[in-house]
């Protein structure tokens, strides 16, 4: 049987993050995805790209999550931006009333360009209702110094003191991803299982085409956890999956370049006629 995979996360309309990475990530990994909107993220060309999110009533995300698991519990789920503290809590129902396994809980609180964070009160409720139930949780480094209270992270003993911060909190698992942010030659992302820190190395890709990373790379662990992969080999093999998403960005607009969810399998070359 196929794994099906449910994201609960905001439509980012210029293609590249939100629920289009995660279902184009799903994809890629052989799974078959849902989707949950709970807020839809428009961004005006003639404003300097500035961004708008319109949060999706909790109701219509109820109603989206009751089709979604009318055949049952799904394989694996991951939450994205959230979009009112009522979508928050209804799908920490629907967690619970199916006993969700494999919950992936990506802790978006602003989106790259815009240094605002969405609604605190999100935050507040997406770390009562939605941490506890996580198999991992995968925040950069932002917003790690935001869960962890310790503010600005700049090193990797910091990075692993976060960790152990956030760990309180309810999840399972961290990975935070340093990524090109921390002042080291590699991308370093930290994964603590609450035993073991393991340093997940890359070299720093010269490219400003990363739009969509962080939902990647939350998405793919989440499939990898679908199909049955250790937390480590899932966390490893959404690293190597975004690795390629982010060397074979493209600009997509005068504004930002995304990266290119096939790039791993290079589904560009797929259809031949
Ligand atoms: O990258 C964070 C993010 C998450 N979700 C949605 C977004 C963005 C940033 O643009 O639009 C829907």
């Amino acid at each position: 049987m196929i794994k099906k995979v449910l994201t609960v996360a905001g439509s980012d309309s210029s293609g590249g993050a939100g629920i289009q990475a995660d279902l184009k990530t799903f994809q890629e990994f052989g799974t078959f995805g849902f989707s949950a909107l709970t807020s839809i993220v428009t961004m005006n060309p003639d404003e300097g790209w500035s961004h708008l999110v319109t949060p999706i009533e909790p109701e219509l995300v109820e109603k989206q999550l009751k089709t979604i698991f009318a055949g049952g519990a799904l394989d694996g789920m991951k939450t994205g931006m959230l979009g009112t503290v009522g979508a928050i809590e209804i799908t920490r129902q629907y967690i619970d009333k199916f006993d969700m396994k494999n919950v992936v809980i990506d802790p978006v609180m602003a989106c790259k360009g815009t240094s605002e964070l969405l609604q605190p009160e999100n935050v507040a409720a997406m770390v009562k209702h939605l941490l506890p139930t996580a198999t991992i949780t995968t925040p950069n480094l932002v917003e790690a110094g935001i869960l962890s209270e310790m503010g600005a992270l700049t090193s990797i003993d910091q990075m692993k003191e976060a960790a152990k911060k956030i760990l309180l909190l309810g999840p399972q698992s961290v990975v935070i991803k340093g990524g090109h942010r921390l002042p080291t030659e590699n991308a370093v992302d930290l994964f603590y299982d609450g035993q073991t820190f393991t340093l997940l190395e890359n070299k720093k890709l010269a490219t400003d085409y990363n739009h969509g990373a962080g939902c990647t790379f939350a998405a793919a662990v989440t499939a990898g956890l679908a199909k049955g992969y250790t937390v480590a080999q899932a966390v490893q093999t959404a690293k190597e999956f975004v690795a390629a998403a982010i060397e074979n960005g493209q600009k997509i607009n005068p504004f930002l370049g995304h990266v290119w969810h096939g790039a791993y399998n290079q589904a560009e070359k797929r259809m031949t006629k």
